[in-house]
């Protein structure tokens, strides 16, 4: 695993261009183990919509949301059985991106993985579902670049964009973990079909 940059945006919030590049083929190798035993799915979410982004997870817990809300389970709904374990590669990964963006000892127990088909988006949301606040989030994305809305711990905070691209990692945590961000759509590359993916490691559990 190669690091050339970082860039600090926010105390707290670190940008790893290209960190996942070199492990890109094993971290897609990694995908398709998971997605054959737990498919990605587009979830409900409480009022009624379907989210646009499909999603799966692996790791001892994973997110989900429902009519009822939103939460971690240890449980695929789909199938009632554990999430599929964690491939090594993407542990190695979360850890050591974790720790260049200044978090040691990140040990994740949850990687959502989310796939962004042309027109698939994520609005404005703050990842607070987790027990313990003081683990950073380690997000890893993968094919087509998309745009990534940055905002504050308020919902009305200004915002700013950034656009990531295949194999940027960020690593948030700290005074920012629990701001507003948002991600857009996939967007167009020539002679490759739009699609991304995005894994987030987080620590859920205890
Ligand atoms: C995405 N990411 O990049 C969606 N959340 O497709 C997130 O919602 C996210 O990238 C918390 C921390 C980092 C993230
Ligand atoms: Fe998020």
């Amino acid at each position: 695993m190669l690091q050339s940059t970082q860039e600090t945006f926010d105390p707290g919030i670190v940008l790893l261009p290209g960190f996942a590049l070199s492990e890109r083929d094993a971290l897609r190798a990694g995908i398709e183990a998971v997605t054959d035993r737990a498919p990605v799915r587009r979830m409900q979410v409480p009022g009624g919509h379907t989210m646009s982004v499909a999603m799966t997870n692996c790791g001892a817990l994973g997110w989900v949301a429902d009519a009822h809300g939103y939460r971690y389970s240890a449980l695929d709904p789909l199938s009632d059985l554990p999430w599929p374990a964690m491939p090594e590669t993407f542990l190695r990964l979360a850890r050591a991106a974790a720790a260049a963006g200044g978090f040691d000892g990140f040990e994740p127990d949850v990687c959502l993985i989310n796939r962004y088909e042309p027109g698939a988006r994520l609005s404005m949301h703050r990842d607070v579902d987790e027990h313990d606040f003081s683990h950073p989030i380690v997000s890893v994305s993968l094919g087509s670049p998309a745009r990534f809305v940055i905002g504050g711990l308020a919902r009305r905070d200004p915002t700013r964009a950034v656009v990531l691209h295949d194999g940027d990692v960020i690593v948030w945590g700290g005074p920012a973990r629990r701001i507003h961000h948002a991600a857009g759509s996939p967007r167009r590359r020539a002679g490759q079909p739009t699609l991304r993916w995005n894994l987030t490691f987080r620590r859920a559990g205890p």
